[in-house]
């Protein structure tokens, strides 16, 4: 391996991809993490899981038996320190990211962490600073938030159209995200930070521009909603640059997940996520009829994003960096949704407190 003299000292070259697989720690082996887990060892290429670790050990011997050679190690700490891992995914209730982003930036070793980064607005920040401290020492950025949606081709596909400018300006972006059902435990709060979180980082995305200021809107609530919870909700978010974009976030549905969005722009408008895959045309004793397939959850809708997502985060964390939305994204998220809670409490416009970015490689990497 070459190295490259820095002021923190001797480091590993950046370009040199080692000829080894990327032997990857998976933290919680909850419905995303064992995803993530099944999706490393059979679709994507240039890494291994060698450790899974999960609060209930029951859980996480069942998906290490998935793949041969995968170690438990039930202290996420451990796993992360340990000398035969060379990077993590992390897919832990929230509360516990704080701890184990700031002891990867520490082993300085790449990690890929689900949303939300953390669980408030500062704790977001402190990775942030922890992670400017190391690129400031190395160069290289260790923090990708999992922000999936940044890698579905639609929503490339989107944000390459309102780039080319041939929509004109974009004024006004509307979303709809609906799940067909949700645990009983899911409140109103979570319908802001673990629903509306993906059009937070979508908005940021698609205009390139910060959220200023949230406003949340109660409708009349379907008889379905889970007690005590409003649903559905309206979200507006105001941008700097004087854009709006509209969120109607319904997750008690009983339909499937309808993920859309629609940019109208001085010149045109796109929309995406109609689910036109297959149409089929039937007939039938109360008359013909035409029908399309919904995706149950967002596993089907997000697939090939999630698939892009490792894949990418895999080649960029064998030179040692990452590839997707950075630490910053997952702090201006936070932000916007510490606003988006206060907003539903107050039922109050409410702007979003950011603190100046100090570095600008936090930004990552636009996919
Ligand atoms: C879940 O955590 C997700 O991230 C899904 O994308 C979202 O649709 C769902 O509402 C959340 O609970």
């Amino acid at each position: 391996m070459t190295t490259t003299e820095t002021s923190a000292g001797v480091l590993p070259d950046m370009a040199e991809v080692p000829a080894r697989d990327l032997r990857v720690a998976v933290l919680g082996v909850g419905m995303m993490g064992a995803d993530h887990v099944a999706r490393l060892y059979s679709r994507i290429s240039g890494a291994t899981v060698v450790a899974v670790s999960d609060a209930f050990a029951e859980k996480a011997e069942q998906v290490a038996a998935t793949v041969p050679g995968c170690r438990v190690i039930s202290d996420p700490l451990a796993a992360i320190a340990d000398e035969g891992v060379d990077a993590v995914v992390i897919a832990t209730p929230g509360q516990f990211h704080e701890e184990q982003l700031l002891a990867c930036i520490e082993r300085g070793i790449p990690v890929l962490c689900e949303k939300p980064l953390t669980m408030e607005a500062a704790s977001s920040l402190a990775v942030v600073r922890a992670e400017d401290a190391y690129t400031a020492r190395t160069g290289r950025q260790l923090v990708q938030v999992g922000f999936m949606r940044r890698f579905d081709p639609e929503y490339a596909q989107l944000r390459e159209l309102i780039a080319s400018g041939e929509l004109g300006e974009p004024l006004v972006v509307h979303c709809a995200h609906r799940n067909a059902v949700v645990p009983p435990h899911f409140t109103s709060e979570m319908m802001v930070n673990d629903s509306v979180v993906h059009e937070v980082d979508v908005t940021r995305f698609l205009l390139d521009e910060e959220i200023a200021a949230v406003t949340v809107l109660r409708p009349r609530a379907t008889r379905h909603a889970v007690a005590g919870q409003s649903d559905p909700l309206l979200v507006l978010f105001e941008t700097t640059g004087g854009r709006m974009v509209d969120v109607e976030v319904f997750v008690s549905t009983g339909v499937g997940y309808e993920v859309r969005t629609e940019v109208v722009g001085e010149d045109g408008s796109a929309m995406i996520g109609l689910d036109l895959g297959l149409v089929r045309h039937r007939g039938g004793a109360s008359g013909a009829s035409r029908s399309t397939a919904i995706a149950p959850d967002f596993r089907q809708r997000f697939g090939r994003a999630y698939d892009i997502e490792l894949q990418r985060w895999v080649d960029a964390a064998r030179r040692g960096t990452i590839d997707g939305p950075g630490a910053w994204d997952g702090y201006a998220a936070q932000a916007v949704c510490a606003a988006g809670i206060e907003a539903l409490r107050t039922g109050r416009r409410t702007e979003v407190r950011l603190e100046p970015r100090e570095a600008a490689s936090q930004e990552g990497t636009a996919p």
